[in-house]
Order: C-alpha cells, then structure tokens, then sequence
C-alpha cells in the first residue's frame, strides 16, 4: 500500500513538473530560420489567436499566380507590446513578412518582421 502511494505521488509529480504547453508553443523548430524569406502579399484574412496570431496572405509566384500563405506571427499579447494592434493588419492590406519558411516546403512563415504599406516596420 505504502508502495502504491509512493508511485501516485511519484506520477502526480511528474505531471506537475511537465513543461506546459503554453511555454513549449514559442517552438520554431518546423522553420527555417537561419535561412529568412520574404513575401509581399495582399492580407486575405488575420486570425487574432492565442497562442500565435495567423495572417493569411495572398502572394504572386513568379508565373503571376496568387497563393495563399500562412503567415505565423507572434501572440497577441506580444504584439501589443510591440505597437500592435489588432487592426495593424487587415484584409486587403499590403504587407511585407520575412521570416523563417517552413522546412516542409509548404507555403507557411514563421514571420518575425512585418513592414506595413506605409513603411512602418514592426517585430512580430
Ligand atoms: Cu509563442
């Protein structure tokens, strides 16, 4: 008996000890930011969600087809403290992002710098 008290606590206490989500989300490992890439794209949509906030941008390729890419930028609340707010970006804006793509190729950037149309730059 004293045995199986030692284990639930045990198990009580590793779940307790066990890194939260909230701190493991800030994870950039899927992008390649070593390597930064910029898009220019007109804003289809802004997803203002924790625990990172999303902007859907419509990009040319170089045969002039749009796509759409997804932007990752950083939580809302960083980005109020970083001169954000939740209308710094909207729909039919034209913004500029650099940041890291995704490794897999899709069309996906974790974005740690917007530039707005009328210049203004902002960390993300
Ligand atoms: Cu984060």
């Amino acid at each position: 008996m004293r045995i199986k008290i030692a284990i639930l606590v045990a198990g009580l206490l590793l779940v307790v000890a066990a890194p939260s989500p909230s701190l493991a989300h800030h994870s950039v490992s899927m992008y390649d930011m070593a390597n930064p890439t910029t898009v220019v794209g007109v804003v289809g949509r802004v997803e203002w969600t924790n625990p990172h906030a999303y902007v859907y941008l419509n990009v040319k390729n170089d045969k002039g087809v749009v796509e759409e890419w997804a932007i990752e930028i950083n939580s809302p609340n960083f980005l109020k403290h970083n001169g954000w707010t939740n209308s710094t970006v909207k729909a039919g804006d034209t913004i500029t992002c650099t940041g890291g793509r995704a490794k897999d190729g899709a069309r996906s950037i974790r974005c740690t710098g917007v530039k707005l149309a009328n210049g203004l730059e902002l960390r993300s």
